[in-house]
């Protein structure tokens, strides 16, 4: 005993300051996964007063990354042109050779953070990566919490593609500027890039139009049954755009042309043809609005120059009012012997107003320019042409199917079993015109923010992932990685769909 006593004194006067365990960061999990990752030994700890320097034209990198220290309950200055600060952002434009548009370099060492980039969008996600560095719950945490503390690592990082998307149907079922404001928000923490909006279908019409006013007071008050009516008006389009662009994400609207039109043609009837046989409902007077599942059935009268002059005239106005360079036509689920002359016009028509027109795969039977983006959504189209892209193939990355077999309200038309987390994950990417990846949510049978949310989380994380890291396979490594957002995912008061992946 005495001995013990003894050695319990001895060992206690070699310990200089009072026994504490060791700090630690959070473990390392980003996603998507960096390309290059170095860990270094040890931490930095975050003092309570901080100094952002800044060189280039970094400004609204140091704010939001003076907003991501108060978010901890951390102060903040910053400084222009300098070097000195424990948060240094470097822009430099010669950076891009090395780095690409997107990439960037983040530094963590025992002096504190330096994160490297050509240009704003390469700060903006250094911060998205530092952001997941940090713990989940930081607005929460209480203020005499211990000092965070970050590991101390390398990050060199740029995008496999350009294209990370994510597209809602509102036309079914119609969400507004405060979900997708919170969406964009999520979409920008995991890097993604693209929002494409479904602004018209048969069941509503949800974009504001000066030319043509009825489309919204007629056919924006409809929706799919359950589903919510509504439209964004001129005004909402804008800020909802300025809210993207300051995130890195682009709006990318899309007026569904010549089919999936049942609901212009209510506001319009004059763009029916005559022969009304197709139609379901029938044109009564005055015309019923359409609140069923069933698609591929309404069309615009293609024999009719009224059709064009209305396309021309929507056209135009979408153009002018987007902030981006894409305008989508649909173009998909139609039968009518001058289709492909339609899909050729609006293509011309996209272009003539300044935007690259994109188009569901169907518009690749038509002669359309090479300029035209196409959307692969069942790959049953064979091509006229070598276009450029976007893959959305629905065995990977359909959202309105089930996360697991037999979810309910969901579709299974593509594939029985649903699209489970790791049917995304394990996309098979070989063609080499792809520019990207985005996964549609249809919304006949998604009518709420909570089954939204559903259906886009956690897969979005993996198309997030699939759309930017080189490797991605090693869907048990991406697993243990997305375990560890499962808080972040709750912080962001995200409804998830909740994984098993997640649960490990
Ligand atoms: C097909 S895929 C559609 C949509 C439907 C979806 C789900 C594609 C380009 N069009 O109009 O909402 O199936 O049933």
């Amino acid at each position: 005993n005495i001995l013990i006593f003894g050695f319990l004194i001895l060992g206690c006067s070699s310990i200089k300051s009072p026994v504490e365990t060791p700090l630690k960061s959070e473990t390392v999990a980003i996603i998507p996964k960096p390309q290059v990752l170095t860990h270094h030994k040890g931490v930095y700890q975050l003092p309570h007063q901080n100094t952002i320097s800044f060189s280039g034209s970094a400004e609204i990198a140091a704010q939001w990354l003076s907003k991501l220290l108060q978010d901890a309950n951390l102060q903040s200055t910053i400084r222009a042109n300098s070097k000195k600060g424990n948060f240094k952002l470097i822009q430099d434009p010669a950076l891009i050779g090395q780095l690409s548009e997107e990439g960037y370099s983040l530094d963590i060492d025992k002096q504190g953070v330096t994160i490297k980039a050509a240009g704003e969008v390469g700060l903006f996600y250094a911060i998205q990566s530092l952001t997941q560095l940090l713990p989940a719950n930081l607005k929460s945490m209480p203020m005499d919490s211990k000092p965070l503390v970050l590991p101390q690592l390398h990050v060199e990082d740029f995008p496999k593609y350009s294209w990370r998307g994510n597209m809602i149907d509102l036309a079914r079922s119609f969400f507004g500027v405060e979900y997708l404001k919170r969406h964009i928000d999520r979409m920008a923490l995991y890097k993604m890039n693209r929002l494409h909006l479904h602004l018209t279908d048969d069941q509503g019409w949800r974009i504001e139009l000066n030319s043509k006013p009825l489309l919204t007071e007629i056919a924006g008050k409809s929706a799919v049954k359950n589903g919510k009516s509504g439209f964004l008006s001129i005004e909402d389009y804008k800020e909802l755009q300025d809210y993207a662009a300051d995130r890195h994400v682009v709006i990318i609207p899309e007026i569904d042309l010549p089919g999936h039109i049942y609901a212009a043609l209510v506001a319009y009837p004059e763009l029916n043809c005559d022969d009304l046989s197709n139609l379901n409902p029938k044109m009564a007077t005055p015309p019923e609005l359409f609140d069923g599942y069933k698609v591929g059935w309404s069309k615009l009268c293609l024999t009719d120059p009224e059709t064009y002059s209305f396309v021309a005239e929507v056209l135009r106005e979408v153009s002018a009012m987007t902030v981006g360079p894409w305008l989508h036509i649909g173009g998909d689920e139609i039968n009518d012997d001058l289709y492909e002359t339609f899909v050729v016009k609006a293509d011309s028509m996209v272009r003539s107003f300044g935007k690259i027109p994109i188009g569901w795969e169907e518009v690749s039977k038509a002669d359309v320019s090479q300029d035209l983006i196409v959307q692969r959504w069942n790959g049953k189209t064979t091509p006229l042409k070598k276009s450029k892209v976007i893959e959305s193939i629905c065995t990977s990355f359909y959202f309105d199917h089930a996360n697991v077999t037999g979810q309910e309200k969901t579709n299974n038309w593509c594939q029985k079993s649903g699209v489970s987390l790791e049917d995304v994950y394990n996309f098979n990417d070989k063609a080499d015109e792809i520019i990207g990846v985005e996964a549609p949510v249809w919304t006949e049978l998604v009518v709420s923010d909570a089954m939204l949310d559903n259906r886009l989380w956690p897969r979005l994380m993996a198309v997030a992932e699939i759309g930017w890291s080189l490797s991605h396979d090693d869907f048990k490594e991406f697993s243990k990685r997305l375990s560890l957002h499962k808080s972040r995912l709750e912080a962001l008061e995200i409804d998830f769909y909740p994984a098993p992946e997640l649960n490990p």
